[in-house]
């Protein structure tokens, strides 16, 4: 007798699709067969696909900002935002303060979210103080504990890295087996931009994006994964905008080096002009980097059709735009330097792929999978127990129904902002039923989970990160 039974959908994988009857067990998927039973629940998925559940590798959740600003989803609403989207795993980041151990960030972070989420979780660590006692104790001891990746950056004065940290930072990433995720934007250069931008008194929203254009992104790419050449390690190039930066990461690919691309919604679906709507409403789409134009996103829907990219994560982190602790804080009312970086799109992030990508021909069911949950299973060490369908994975689960059709409305998504930057986009598909570790979490569109249903997990090495070769 089996727990739960999905019968009579199409299954897909990173590799194939098929017909197939999906039996639970324990939590865990125990037979791909047909003609499966009995089981105490089933599901009948006829005319639906049965997809791994999404995994959103790069998502922001209560995490600390500049003074009166705040996030604006904690793990609760983030994760259940997550979940109606189709995801059953987030990776969100937990940011060392400056001068502050790791240690002390990780436990604030699982106060925060043990106990709180709909969704599984595991976090990225942000290095922002690459000390001695960093590198050589506590960052080795943190990846034998399972927290094998950290984010770096390039930008933001109070979070960039000098080349020597950068160095210094891969290295440990080398010797420990972890993997490094970076931020490329050049900050000096974009601090130049900004002055000559405020001397002209040009601080509306869109300066945002005029302040940091491709050739920041390019040259930062540039210097990261030269950088990594230099120490030996593989690296990720987190939220890739333009072609200038995609082909930075392909020379390095034909030098023989292993270097993993990420992109998101942001760049597929919006532009610069978004970001100069009226009466500060370009606000709403301030993220770093910018989104550029229509040329860039042809780019990078190419860079996900070609395999430059192997992830597509949403960068969901999100502000509210009409709040006094967001958007539009005092500082930001008056110039683009003070409006918090981000934008939300956990939830949108898989239906946008799957009708922009799938449904348009652009890309098939399984490079989709890929893109949203095997390869992110398996760069940040949780495959093959998490990212596919197969005996003895996590029964994680997201039915989708193709035929399904939406217009995105924030009205309708369950995070706690309060926008959407993709308000009327019309979708064609939906993930209507979600199953983490065996428990129907979202049935037909109604939440049956609960936010002490996801668990914390802890990763291992990332199955890229031992060796620099392909
Ligand atoms: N980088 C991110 O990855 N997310 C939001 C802001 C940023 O700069
Ligand atoms: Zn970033
Ligand atoms: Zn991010």
């Amino acid at each position: 007798m089996f727990d739960l039974l999905i019968r009579n959908g199409t299954v897909a994988t990173a590799s194939d699709v098929f017909p197939a009857d999906v039996a639970v067990k324990d939590g865990v998927i125990v037979q791909i067969g047909r003609d499966l039973g009995p089981a105490a629940e089933t599901i009948d998925a006829s005319g639906r696909y049965v997809l791994p559940g999404g995994i959103d590798s790069h998502v922001h959740l209560s995490q600390p900002q500049a003074p009166g600003i705040v996030m604006a989803d904690d793990f609760e609403s983030g994760t259940r935002s997550a979940l109606f989207g189709g995801n059953t795993t987030v990776l969100p980041f937990c940011l060392q303060e400056k001068g502050r151990p790791l240690r002390e960030a990780l436990t604030a972070y699982h106060a925060l979210a043990d106990g709180n989420c709909y969704t599984d979780v595991s976090f990225h660590l942000i290095v922002s103080d690459p000390s001695e006692a960093v590198l050589g104790q506590e960052l080795p001891a943190l990846v034998e504990d399972g927290y094998t990746s950290f984010k770096i950056f390039m930008t933001y004065e109070d979070l960039r890295l000098n080349d020597a940290e950068i160095l210094a930072t891969m290295d440990c990433a080398r010797r420990t087996g972890a993997l490094v995720m970076v931020h490329c934007e050049n900050e000096d250069a974009i601090r130049y931009l900004i002055g000559r931008h405020e001397a002209d008194g040009d601080v509306a929203p869109k300066a945002h994006a005029t302040t940091r254009p491709i050739a920041v992104e390019r040259e930062a790419t540039h210097r990261a994964v030269s950088l990594a050449e230099v120490v030996d390690v593989p690296v990720v190039i987190v939220h890739v905008s333009n072609r200038e930066a995609m082909e930075e990461i392909e020379r390095a690919r034909r030098r023989g080096r292993k270097v993993i691309g990420e992109t998101c919604p942001q760049y597929l679906m919006l532009t610069a002009d978004d970001l100069d709507g009226m009466d500060w409403e370009g606000a709403k789409f301030v993220c770093s980097p910018p989104p550029r134009d229509s040329a860039s996103q042809e780019a990078c829907w190419e860079g996900i059709e070609r395999g430059v990219f192997d992830l597509y994560s949403s960068d969901h982190c999100p502000f509210r735009y009409d709040d006094p602790h967001g958007k539009l804080n005092p500082k930001g009312r008056e110039s683009f330097r003070h409006i918090p970086n981000g934008i939300p799109g956990v939830e949108t992030r898989l239906p946008i792929l799957f009708s922009e990508g799938v449904m348009k021909g652009r890309i098939d069911l399984c490079r989709f999978v890929a893109l949203t949950a095997t390869n992110h299973a398996k760069t940040y060490g949780l495959y093959p127990k998490k990212g596919t369908i197969a005996i003895g994975a996590d029964a994680d689960i997201a039915i989708w129904n193709p035929q399904a059709t939406r217009t995105i409305r924030h009205a309708d998504l369950h995070d706690a902002s309060d926008y959407s930057p993709y308000e009327g986009l019309e979708i064609a598909g939906w993930p209507t039923t979600v199953v983490l570790g065996g428990a129907v979490v979202v049935d037909n569109g109604v939440l049956t989970g609960h936010a002490r249903a996801g668990r914390y997990v802890s990763r291992g090495r990332s199955s890229l990160a031992g060796s620099t070769r392909p």
